[in-house]
């Protein structure tokens, strides 16, 4: 049986713009954009996790907002996806940079949110957010 693998991803939200994250590794997914984040260590929660990958990929200290309800399978057999919606406690948008894993970020208006070629998995999961977003 294949071990299941959770993935934390962050949905970042700064003056009612979403982050996305665009990929420069590996190469089979390098270009294609993301909710940045990672996999969930053994004995880690996946909230620490997610502040953790955060502040790893992004240089940046967030509160998480609430859970984006769902999970949503990944391209990687077992892994799936949760995400959290969050905002920047450390940092304004215009400071925030990628420090790893990333070679651009753009922080989405609502009406731009596909104009970025999403992860084929990730698309499910940034519907299920826009829509948290909507009615909050
Ligand atoms: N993944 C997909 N969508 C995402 C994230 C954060 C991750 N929003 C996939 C890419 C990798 C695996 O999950 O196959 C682990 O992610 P990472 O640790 O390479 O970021
Ligand atoms: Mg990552």
């Amino acid at each position: 049986m294949t071990e299941r693998i959770l993935v934390v991803g962050g949905a970042l939200y700064a003056e009612g713009r979403l982050l996305a994250a665009r990929r420069s590794a590996p190469a089979h997914l390098a270009g294609r954009w993301e909710l940045p984040g990672g996999k969930v260590e053994p004995g880690e929660d996946p909230e620490q996790a997610l502040v953790r990958e955060l502040r790893e990929e992004l240089g940046v200290e967030v509160k998480l907002v609430e859970r984006v309800p769902g999970e949503w399978p990944l391209e990687r057999p077992g892994y799936v996806l949760r995400v959290w919606a969050a905002e920047l406690i450390s940092a304004s948008a215009e400071g925030v940079r990628p420090l790893e894993d990333h070679d651009a970020l753009r922080w989405l208006a609502p009406d731009e949110l596909w104009d970025v070629d999403w992860l084929e998995h990730d698309r499910p999961a940034v519907t299920a957010t826009a829509r948290w977003h909507a009615t909050r």
